[in-house]
């Protein structure tokens, strides 16, 4: 189903495993920040509600969607994470940038899940316009950082 067709923001709270005594970590991109930082904000206020501790969360800042994995494999290993949600938006532009970064960075999180015990989740937006972006960091497709969350929850349950 395409994200248009689902507020990222709806899911059935109870289906949802506590975060209780999990330390997680969050990497952000600053690229695109009044976006990306709309996502930490989802994604932070979800896993606290859901028992996660303020101080068991690890944030990071990168300059772009790019230097996630790297960040992401960082932490983890630094702070013995439970899980890394990483967040960023590439924006299609006039070159293919977009198709490079979206491409090594699912594949390179990819990899990180398979060959780390723990779960690193996609948090990235991957839209064709800025306004696709909005719709999706608080906007009328919910936000993205929110479905983060929950699906760490869910992985890190597992
Ligand atoms: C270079 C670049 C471009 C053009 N666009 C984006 C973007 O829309 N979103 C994003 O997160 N990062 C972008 N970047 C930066 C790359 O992710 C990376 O930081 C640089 O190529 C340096 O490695």
């Amino acid at each position: 189903m395409a994200s248009s067709l689902k507020n990222l923001s709806d899911y059935v709270i109870n289906a949802v495993p506590s975060g209780k005594g999990k330390n997680v970590g969050i990497v952000i991109a600053e690229w695109n920040q009044h976006i990306t930082f709309e996502l930490l904000n989802g994604c932070k206020d979800t896993l606290l509600q859901h028992g996660v501790g303020l101080d068991n969360i690890v944030i990071s800042i990168v300059p772009g969607t790019f230097e996630l994995p790297f960040a992401a494999k960082k932490i983890a290993k630094e702070h013995h994470l439970s899980g890394v949600i990483c967040i960023g938006c590439v924006i299609k532009g006039e070159t293919k940038h977009d198709e490079y970064i979206n491409h090594s960075v699912a594949q390179a999180l990819q990899n990180l899940n398979l060959h780390f015990d723990i779960p690193f989740i996609f948090g990235v937006l991957t839209p064709n316009t800025e306004q696709q972006a909005l719709d999706r960091a608080g906007g009328k497709h919910g936000n993205k950082g929110v479905e983060a969350a929950v699906t760490l929850l869910k992985m890190m349950s597992i």
